[in-house]
C-alpha cells in the first residue's frame, strides 16, 4: 500500500481501460463493472481521444474510483493526473525519467513499464512505486509494443527484486495458469476484461482459476 491506497501486490488484478476493444461500451461505463468485480487498481489508458474528452472522462472516473476506494492511476499524462488529481500516474521506457516525474508529482504512485532487467532494476533505484512486468506474451493491443520478453522476464522479477509488479501482455484466462505458477501476484489482461460480455463473470473465473492453480 502507499499512502493508505493500494498497489500491485496489495492485490489480484490490475485493469486498463481500453475502449477500442470494449465492444462498443465506454470506458466510465467498463470502470463501473469493474469496481462492481471489486477491482481495486483501475489505469486510465486512452490514446485516441482529445486532451479535454479524457479530461471528462477522468474526472467521472476519480469520482467512481473514490467513491470505492479504488486507486486510479492515469497512464502517460503527468498533467492530466494531476489536474483530476489521481492517485498516480504510469509512464513508459520513453517518458520523462522517474526522477523528473517525482518532482512534479510529489508522493503520488508513479509506475513503471518495464521490458527486461535493466529496465527493472533502473525503476527500483529510481524510486517507482510499481513496474509492468511485460509483455510476456505476443500482444496487438498497444501500437508500439516491443516483442514477447517471456516468463523467464517474470522469474528474474519475482526472484530479484523487492518492488510490487503487474504481469501483463498477451495474458488471457487461458494461458494465466503459468502466470499464477510462476508466482506473479498481481496480473493485468486488458482486452480478455474489456471485451468480455459479463465482465463480472469473467472477473469471477479469473478468480477461481487462481484459486484452483494455487492449491
Ligand atoms: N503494456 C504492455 S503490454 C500491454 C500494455 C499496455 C497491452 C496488454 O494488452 P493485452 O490485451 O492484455 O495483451
Ligand atoms: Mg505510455
Amino acid at each position: 500500500m502507499k499512502n493508505g491506497l493500494y498497489l500491485p501486490g496489495d492485490t489480484d488484478l490490475y485493469c486498463l481501460t481500453a475502449e477500442k476493444f470494449s465492444k462498443g461500451r465506454s470506458n466510465t461505463e467498463i470502470v463501473g463493472k469493474l469496481i462492481e468485480s471489486d477491482i481495486k487498481i483501475i489505469q486510465y489508458r486512452e490514446k485516441e481521444k482529445s486532451m479535454r474528452e479524457k479530461y471528462g472522462e477522468c474526472l467521472k472516473i476519480r469520482e467512481m474510483t473514490k467513491n470505492a476506494g479504488v486507486t486510479f492511476i492515469v497512464n502517460d499524462d503527468v498533467a492530466l493526473a494531476l489536474a483530476v488529481d489521481a492517485d498516480g500516474v504510469h509512464i513508459g521506457q520513453d517518458d520523462l525519467p522517474i526522477h523528473e516525474v517525482r518532482k512534479i508529482v510529489g508522493n503520488k504512485i508513479i509506475g513503471l513499464s518495464t521490458h527486461s532487467p535493466e529496465q527493472a532494476q533502473n525503476a527500483v533505484r529510481g524510486g517507482a512505486d510499481y513496474i509492468g512486468v511485460g509483455p510476456i506474451y505476443t500482444t496487438h493491443t498497444k501500437a508500439d509494443v516491443c516483442d514477447a520478453v517471456g516468463i523467464e522476464y517474470l522469474d528474474y522479477v519475482q526472484n530479484n527484486l523487492d518492488i510490487p509488479y503487474t504481469a501483463i501482455g498477451g495474458i488471457k484466462l487461458h494461458n494465466m495458469k503459468e502466470i499464477v505458477m510462476h508466482k506473479a501476484k498481481c496480473i493485468s489482461m486488458v482486452t480478455e476484461i474489456v471485451g468480455a460480455d459479463d465482465i463480472p463473470e469473467l472477473i469471477k473465473n479469473i478468480r477461481r482459476n487462481r484459486r484452483k492453480y494455487n492449491d
